[in-house]
């Protein structure tokens, strides 16, 4: 019995599980989350309305495609997306991080301002395939209300939008040098940083008509990428660059996960220890308040997710475990990334762990 996979087709972590599960060769049923899947799946097993949900054919519920992924890079066999090697397996966990839990701003802001009322369509269609165009553009209008109302607290507002676009056409342009040179971040075969990208780029801005017209139009190497990565041709294929390589094309994207991404997070850290330091016995919320961001020189604020802590400690974690050698080579490429002092002078006072679908104190 194939594994069942709870998601849409226009859900970002969505995109991202499918992508990889498909690489992986995973033998899985998609089952689209409508109203009824989420009231008789999705909320008694997780507890909330979330997608994507694995439930494998063994029973067992995933949430969190990071933990979807790495369910079956532990359960099946063959090449893995985890690169083996200090630098090259460090610059994949820092592109999921950039991708999963950063580039979620370009992606809101092109979808519920340039793809409005398709979304709305879109979102009426998952939550009632049976129902009436009409009846579903009712319906996709509250349930899209939702998830338009986070772009506020996301930080898009009249003052930041110039620079969001700003920056990520400036991302769009160093990622078409690099794919014009390279199938996949770090060589023939993708990588968990390229699942983390996959998310924001192709089912916002590479799916949502106007925004997918943005990236062809801008980008047509990463509108390539985005299709190799989501029609994949010869799953369990591709090798990683020999030698431990990062190609010089990827300096300028780390770069700007440095200057924008990471000193966001450190206020986050910096507020979440403050948070859990006086809320010992509450469960940690979704935000711990709202913290200042830098975008190509415009300052906003957004909501100050832990969760985001918790996926930088993975980066963190392999990074500070490096053996000797290996940290120094790791050490010797960040030292060629402006700004990667922020990631490698991180400070996290509480640690984080993320159990039955729920983030604890680690
Ligand atoms: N980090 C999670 C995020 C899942 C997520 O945020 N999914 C969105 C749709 S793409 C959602 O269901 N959001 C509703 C919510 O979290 O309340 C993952 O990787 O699975």
């Amino acid at each position: 019995m194939p594994h069942k996979f709870y998601g849409g087709p226009l859900s970002l972590y969505s995109g991202k599980a499918r992508a990889y599960l498909d690489w992986k060769g995973v033998d899985y049923e998609e089952i689209l989350s409508t109203t009824e899947v989420y009231k008789t799946v999705i909320v008694p097993r997780v507890g909330r309305p979330v997608i994507p949900v694995m439930v494998t054919d063994g029973g067992e519920t995933l949430q969190d495609t990071t933990l979807i992924i790495d369910h079956f890079e532990a359960t099946t066999g063959g090449p893995s997306v985890y690169p083996d090697t200090p630098k090259q397996r460090l610059v994949a966990l820092l592109m999921e991080v950039f991708g999963d839990e950063w580039l979620v701003i370009p992606a809101m802001h092109y979808r519920w301002n340039y793809n409005e009322e398709w979304v709305y369509g879109e979102f009426g269609a998952v939550a009632a395939p049976e129902a009436s165009r009409e009846e579903q553009l009712v319906i996709g209008r509250e349930r899209g209300q939702t998830f338009k109302g986070f772009c506020p607290i996301l930080g898009i507002n009249e003052q930041t939008i110039p620079a969001i676009e700003a920056s990520y056409e400036a991302l769009l342009a160093d990622l078409d040098r690099h794919f014009a040179e390279h199938d996949y971040l770090l060589g023939s075969r993708p990588s968990i940083g390229d699942y983390g990208l996959i998310g924001p780029l192709y089912a916002h801005l590479y799916r949502d008509p106007a925004s997918g017209e943005i990236m062809k139009r801008l980008a047509p190497k990463v509108a390539g990428w985005v299709e190799r990565m989501v029609n994949v041709q010869q799953p369990l294929s591709g090798e990683f660059l020999p030698d431990d390589a990062i190609p010089s094309t990827l300096i300028p994207v780390l770069e700007r996960m440095m200057a924008e991404q990471m000193p966001f997070l450190q206020k986050t850290s910096d507020m979440f220890a403050r948070w859990a330091d006086a809320n010992r016995d509450t469960e940690i919320p979704r935000a711990v308040g709202m913290a200042d961001f830098s975008i190509e020189g415009v300052t906003g604020q957004r909501i100050a997710p832990p969760f985001s802590l918790w996926m930088l400690q993975r980066p963190l974690d392999y990074h500070r475990g490096l053996a000797d050698v290996e940290k120094a080579a790791a050490d010797e490429f960040l030292s060629s990334v402006d700004g990667a002092g922020a990631f490698t002078n991180f400070t996290m006072d509480q640690r984080l762990a993320f159990e039955k679908f729920k983030l604890v104190r680690g």
